[in-house]
């Protein structure tokens, strides 16, 4: 089956309509979707009717769906499947946006989650975008005299960094244990498409290894304040029905937090187990 694959921008992003991810899909089509999420960092599948163990399923065409170490934060009896909801548990079902600042998801452990899908539930009427930052650009467009600064350094991510700007839960004793502190490179190959990222998450790093505290964070404001830039940006707006999926390898996201918050806006998420940064 060949697949009908449109650009939604001219940065990142694509859109599949056509296919039922439910159906049983041969060999070659599985390749290509495959192919598409290396090709557009950011692909939507459009019209799926997805129930939480369908979307793990469907997750499997791609690589093995984590078990999620929050068992607090899964949807009962499917342990792959995260719920990412704008009503805060923590606080008595308030509303808030979650994940609402840039990062990259799963960097505080060794293995970052690869790839990850997020399939909504219920939406807002207008709004709750999720936004996105390709991360190839921002390493091709990046000064020359950055580059040769961060080229041999390592970056220390933390469950809690105390840089942290977007809400994180509190970990369990034995959660803890499973989310010691890391270190990944900030210049990142893709094992696929061998090119390179700038691979940062300005939530989850704490500091650059062997810098001081001032040191450290003057260069990384430097590399978080050239990568926001809306060159780089694609924000997609979800239509009922969308898979979005997406490579942390070489991407950013956001929760975009510019729509009515007393609208109730329930998203399924699932994270494929990851690799080593290198
Ligand atoms: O809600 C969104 O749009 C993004 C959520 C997110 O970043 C996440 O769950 O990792
Ligand atoms: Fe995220």
């Amino acid at each position: 089956m060949k697949l009908n694959i449109k650009p939604l921008s001219k940065v990142m992003g694509a859109e599949i309509i056509g296919i039922d991810l439910k159906d049983k899909l041969d060999e070659a089509t599985k390749k290509e979707l495959c192919k598409a999420v290396t090709d557009y960092l950011v692909v939507c599948i459009r019209n799926q009717d997805l129930k939480p163990k369908e979307l793990a399923n469907v997750s499997r065409i791609f690589g093995t769906p984590k078990k999620y170490f929050i068992k607090d934060a899964t949807v009962d009896n499917v342990p792959e499947v995260i719920v990412v909801s704008n009503r805060s548990k923590e606080a008595n079902n308030k509303p808030k946006v979650k994940a609402s600042h840039w990062h990259t998801d799963d960097s505080y452990m060794a293995k970052p989650a690869t790839l990850t899908f997020i399939y909504p539930e219920t939406l807002p009427e207008n709004g709750g975008a999720t936004d996105f930052i390709n991360c190839y650009n921002v390493f091709q467009d990046l000064p020359e005299t950055l580059k040769n600064k961060i080229c041999d350094l390592k970056a220390v991510h933390k469950w809690l960094s105390r840089r942290n700007v977007s809400e994180v839960l509190t970990l369990s004793e034995d959660e803890e244990k499973l989310t010691p502190d890391v270190e990944h490179t900030f210049i990142r190959t893709h094992p696929i498409s061998k090119q390179k990222s700038l691979y940062i998450n300005p939530n989850r790093i704490d500091h650059i290894a062997g810098f001081d505290e001032q040191e450290s964070d003057r260069l990384l404001d430097e590399l978080y304040n050239f990568s926001f830039q809306s060159k780089f940006q694609y924000s997609h707006n979800y239509q009922k029905g969308d898979l979005v999926i997406w490579d942390n390898r070489c991407t950013m996201h956001r929760a975009n937090s510019e729509y009515d918050i007393n609208q109730l806006r329930i998203m399924h998420r699932v994270m494929l187990e990851g690799e080593a940064v290198s």
